[in-house]
């Protein structure tokens, strides 16, 4: 398999995946703004969307959409541990809690990796992140340590990814004590660890 990514940004997700489940795996950066890979490739020509992450399978397939890629690197490869079995209630919580992090938080993120925002719409993103911050702080509020209860799944490798992005736009986690919690026990797993050193990011990314 091979890993289209560029350093920090939200195919950070598999990768720790990846590494989480101990599989085998290239990876091989995108410069966005060119859409062109390390080895000189068309980036499009890989995944015409023209984003990360893409993961390429062994036969040549290419996966795209980073919460399809997390749910079928975790159900092939570790069932009912990396994410909970299909057709239970657990699994349908959390895909609600994948799907509010990639449709909600992740896109209230892109108005703010815009350098040309005027000042009040960027404060308006800040807000809107905010609200959406809010919202998965009180999905950790009753104690748990991760969003689908005592075990790390893939929607917790998403969401901290999306969380290291606040540091760049001046949001203090603090606000939300228990995604600053969860953020601080996720950046300490070895499989996240390897991830981001292979990225070049430093821990407090
Ligand atoms: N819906 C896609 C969005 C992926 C996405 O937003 N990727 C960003 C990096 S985090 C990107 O590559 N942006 C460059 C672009 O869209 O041109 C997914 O969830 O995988």
């Amino acid at each position: 398999m091979k890993l289209f990514y560029t350093p920090g940004a939200c195919s950070l997700s598999p990768h720790i995946v990846l590494r989480e489940l101990d599989l085998p795996f290239e990876l091989e950066a995108v410069d966005l703004r060119t859409k062109t890979t390390a080895s000189g490739v068309d980036f499009t020509t890989i995944n015409p969307k023209g984003y990360v992450p893409a993961l390429q399978l062994d036969d040549g397939e290419v996966l795209t959409e980073g919460a399809a890629i997390v749910q079928y690197l975790a159900d092939k490869h570790a069932p009912g541990t990396l994410a909970p079995a299909a057709g239970t209630v657990e699994r349908a919580r959390f895909n609600g809690h994948l799907n509010f992090i990639s449709a909600e938080l992740h896109k209230a993120f892109g108005p703010l990796f815009n350098p040309t925002l005027a000042p009040e719409a960027r404060e308006a993103a800040s807000a809107n992140v905010g609200r959406k911050l809010d919202v998965v702080d009180k999905a950790l509020s009753d104690g748990r340590p991760y969003l689908a209860g005592e075990g790390f799944t893939v929607a917790d490798a998403y969401l901290f990814v999306v969380l290291s992005w606040t540091a760049h736009f001046g949001v203090d986690l603090a606000r939300w004590p228990h995604l600053d919690a969860f953020r601080q026990r996720v950046v300490a797993r070895t499989a996240v660890q390897a991830a981001m050193a292979a990225e070049g990011l430093s821990k407090a990314a």
